[in-house]
């Protein structure tokens, strides 16, 4: 597996970061995850502008444009000769001496790694997933920006630990007004009376590329759609739930804390925005020339 590093493709063992990297002492960097199918790259430049806001957000200057990091991507996605699968890009702080201030970092690292993800098996896509809510409260954006695609995961870690625990693949998590923010690693839709709904991002969420894709959905289907606050009671009685991530991709949820939700298998509303969402997946996208050998 080749890995681009800071300018060069460079082999699997020899990708390497330093132990100085505040990335990785502090957790002080930013993240996309972005999925490519049929030769062709998801949604490229809405990850990568997602990828520079959260930089700036953060006040991680970037050295490259946002055209270059496209270039690099599509670069390392053709050097690895795969047609779909998973590209994880990073962005550190870099290296630098202890403590906190990041102004003693001058110069930030990039990685990008194609690779393929498989967050749930393939018959909980037929079957659905049941999930639980967990204590694990979302931070409140005062004290972590949800919108930032931080490498702080600890909060969601801790959530997606209390699902396992319960033997569960997802959890729901609220925010600390007990609103239904997203799951650890996926946003939430429900529906309700033929409306899609699904929370605020000033509620918690991140601001999903698939939970963009699937609004465009339902204005293209003609399917009302709303974002507003919701309660675990909006997930019990509601018709139809599913998730969405870049990894998840579209997957129904049959039932939240032991209440089976709607019929308890997933729902016709689900299945044409499942069957749309893979329509637009392969069928659009940047396409990377694949590397001659
Ligand atoms: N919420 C959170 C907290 C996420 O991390 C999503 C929602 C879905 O957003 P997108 O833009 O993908 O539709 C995410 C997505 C990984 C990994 O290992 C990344 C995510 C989720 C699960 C695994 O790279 N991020």
């Amino acid at each position: 597996m080749k890995i681009w590093l800071d300018g060069k493709l460079v082999d699997e063992s020899e990708a390497k970061v330093s132990v100085f990297d505040h990335g990785l002492l502090y957790g002080d960097g930013v993240f996309e995850g972005i999925r490519f199918y049929n030769g062709r790259i998801f949604r490229l430049e809405e990850h990568i502008r997602r990828l520079f806001d959260s930089a700036k957000a953060i006040l991680l200057n970037l050295p490259w444009t946002q055209a270059e990091v496209c270039k690099f991507t599509c670069e390392t996605v053709a050097a690895n000769g795969l047609t779909d699968g998973y590209i994880r890009l990073v962005i550190t702080r870099g290296a630098g001496e202890l403590g906190l201030n990041p102004y003693l970092c001058p110069k930030p690292s990039m990685f990008i790694i194609a690779s393929t993800i498989k967050l749930y098996p393939d018959e909980t896509y037929q079957n659905g997933l049941a999930i639980i809510t967990c204590a694990t409260r979302r931070p409140a954006p005062g004290a972590l920006m949800p919108q930032v695609k931080s490498l702080n995961y600890l909060n969601n870690i801790m959530a997606k630990v209390e699902a396992i625990q319960a033997n569960a693949l997802e959890a729901v998590m609220l925010n600390e007004q007990g609103y239904v923010a997203e799951c650890t690693g996926d946003n939430l839709f429900l529906l309700k009376n033929g409306t899609l709904l699904t929370p605020f991002i000033s509620d918690g969420a991140l601001d999903g590329i698939t939970r963009a894709v699937i609004l465009e959905i339902a204005e293209n289907l003609g399917v009302p759609f709303k974002e507003c606050s919701l309660t675990r009671y909006d997930i019990f009685t509601s018709d139809e739930c599913f998730l969405t991530g870049t990894a998840a991709e579209v997957i129904p949820v049959v039932a939240l804390d032991r209440r089976v939700i709607g019929t308890g298998k997933p729902g016709p509303f689900t299945a044409r925005f499942l069957e749309a969402f893979h329509q637009l997946t392969m069928s659009t996208g940047t396409p990377f020339a694949l590397a001659s050998e």
